[in-house]
């Protein structure tokens, strides 16, 4: 375990009473798993720890334990010694009010994004992890904590999430021995997995089933695009983040090296990007087009109004050249 500020950021973790821990706005299983989970440590070591987040845990996630504690407003800068930003690879990922909670000093930033930006007093950054829950099990390991069954179903759910069940690229030895000792705390892993996964509802395997409809193959099948539309969300009755892991349909095509998912939301049209290997880079799409991710996981939004046709042809001009040339 090594990082520019890492020593600094045990002993400020050591000295601290109060800690507000966050993490990026729509929180996937990583974000919310790594925040829980380190919450969870830090009041096993007799912390008090307010858990910020924008909105309230969708119920994909609300299995975790201690999401109901999560908090919409953040604290007065002064109440606490300490921000913990988790999974947020730029500052504005902390979403609206991330310069308010940027005031709560010094603020600490634990990431792995490829790209990251910058920000906060004290950063431990690592783009070769595969989950940001793998660094919070490091870093409770390195503060001598204890590690309590929730906090590990926690971590376990994060990196579960980050690694497509331990099937990207990012997945190293680490992550499998990380899984190991999660298990061995306590993790119960096929109820973890069922809990992400097999939890669907009627409605969203009806909105799957319009979704993959739209299935449509390009440069020479190596580019897989789904498409959800408002009019889909409506008929079935769900919600935009019913489709989440819809992605993995696409990529799952045998000839598909990148795979594009395009929602259209009330007034945004979101882009999930997922790719194969090490040839095809969609995070370099994403932060071209102003989003952001990782090399085989990213996305980015369109909120000026464009519609679903200008965003493929916008998304394709980027990722057809790379497809091309790889
Ligand atoms: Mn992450």
């Amino acid at each position: 375990m090594s990082g520019a500020h890492l020593n600094e950021i045990i002993q400020t973790i050591q000295r601290a009473r109060t800690v507000v821990v966050a993490t990026h706005v729509f929180p996937d299983g990583d974000a919310l798993g790594s925040q829980l989970g380190l919450a969870n440590v830090l009041e096993g070591m007799g912390k008090t720890v307010i858990r910020y987040s924008e909105e309230p845990v969708s119920y994909l996630y609300d299995f975790l334990p201690d999401c109901q504690r999560l908090v919409c407003n953040p604290p007065d800068p002064l109440a606490a010694d300490c921000l913990i930003a988790l999974d947020c690879g730029d500052s504005f990922r902390l979403g609206p009010r991330a310069e308010r909670l940027l005031a709560i000093r010094p603020a600490i930033v634990v990431d792995h994004h490829a790209g990251h930006k910058d920000f906060g007093d004290l950063r431990w950054v690592d783009c070769g992890r595969a989950s940001t829950g793998e660094m919070v099990y490091d870093l409770a390991r390195a503060l001598g904590a204890g590690i309590s069954r929730e906090a590990a179903d926690c971590l376990y759910a994060a990196i579960v999430s980050d690694t497509g069940s331990f099937k990207y690229a990012s997945t190293t030895a680490r992550t499998f021995a990380i899984a190991g000792e999660l298990v061995a705390l306590g993790v119960n892993p096929e109820q973890v997995a069922a809990k992400l996964f097999d939890n669907f509802t009627e409605q969203r395997l009806h909105l799957l089933q319009a979704v993959l409809a739209t299935l449509e193959l390009y440069g020479g099948g190596k580019l897989a695009l789904i498409t959800a539309t408002r009019a889909m969300f409506e008929v079935t009755g769900t919600e935009p983040e019913d489709s989440e892991s819809f992605i993995n349909y696409p990529r799952s095509l045998a000839s598909v090296k990148v795979a594009v998912f395009l929602k259209e939301k009330r007034d945004v049209i979101s882009v999930s990007l997922r790719s194969k290997g090490n040839g095809y880079d969609v995070s370099a799409v994403a932060r071209e087009l102003g989003g952001g991710g990782h090399r085989n996981a990213a996305g980015c939004k369109f909120c000026n109004g464009e519609g679903l046709q200008e965003v493929r042809d916008r998304i394709f001009s980027l990722v057809l050249p790379m497809i091309e040339r790889a």
